[in-house]
């Protein structure tokens, strides 16, 4: 199996609210309980985002229900670097250091965050955390479910960032917007077929 870790020697130690995720969706998977059917928002600022390889997941239904609601940034700073010999985005989980970074908004279903989480490797690659999003702008149709900013123009999401980097990743140029097809300077992602 192909494995992330493995492939950037990083040391894992899972976080342990992880595993319960892992319990939870091993249980909707066996159908012991059903998906609470409740709407998740995701804030996502790499591969995920619109015109990026791997957009397509959050729009096109093959793996759950997502929709875009607007632009975000993180209302932290963090540290955003191209990784890996797969040129990797991650955002490292070190609050304070680096740029508030610019990212998207969506509204996925449960399925979808199921997905997401395993696309993403959480939790041995990356972690699934709530932050705090100055949102941008906002694309509420009539049509979509409301969901609104809180009154200071935040919205609380998840986003997938790492505690686990090789300590030489923190001399690597920090980004505040992934745009490698826009922004030369920043090291083209590997496709995963392509690896
Ligand atoms: N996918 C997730 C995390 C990094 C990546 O490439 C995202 O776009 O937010």
């Amino acid at each position: 199996m192909f494995s992330l870790r493995s492939a950037l020697g990083i040391i894992i130690r899972p976080p342990n609210h992880c595993w319960q995720k892992k319990i939870d969706s091993t249980i909707r998977r066996f159908g012991k309980a059903p998906s609470s059917g409740k709407m998740n928002t995701v804030f996502v600022y790499g591969t995920l985002k619109k015109g990026q390889p791997n957009h397509h997941y959050m729009i096109d239904g093959s793996k759950g229900s997502g929709m875009y609601y607007g632009k975000g940034r993180t209302q932290q700073k963090y540290p955003l670097v191209i990784a890996g010999k797969n040129n990797i985005p991650f955002l490292l989980n070190l609050p304070t250091i680096g740029h508030k970074i610019l990212g998207e908004i969506y509204l996925v279903d449960d399925q979808l965050l199921e997905f997401l989480d395993e696309f993403e490797n959480c939790p041995d690659v990356y972690q699934r955390n709530s932050v705090r999003v100055q949102v941008l702008e906002w694309d509420n149709k009539d049509s979509k479910p409301d969901v609104k900013p809180d009154e200071d123009g935040t919205l609380m999401c998840f986003l997938y960032n790492t505690k686990f980097y090789e300590e030489d990743w923190l001399n690597l140029p920090y980004y505040d917007d992934y745009d490698p097809f826009g922004n030369h300077e920043q090291p083209k992602y590997i496709l995963r077929e392509a690896r």
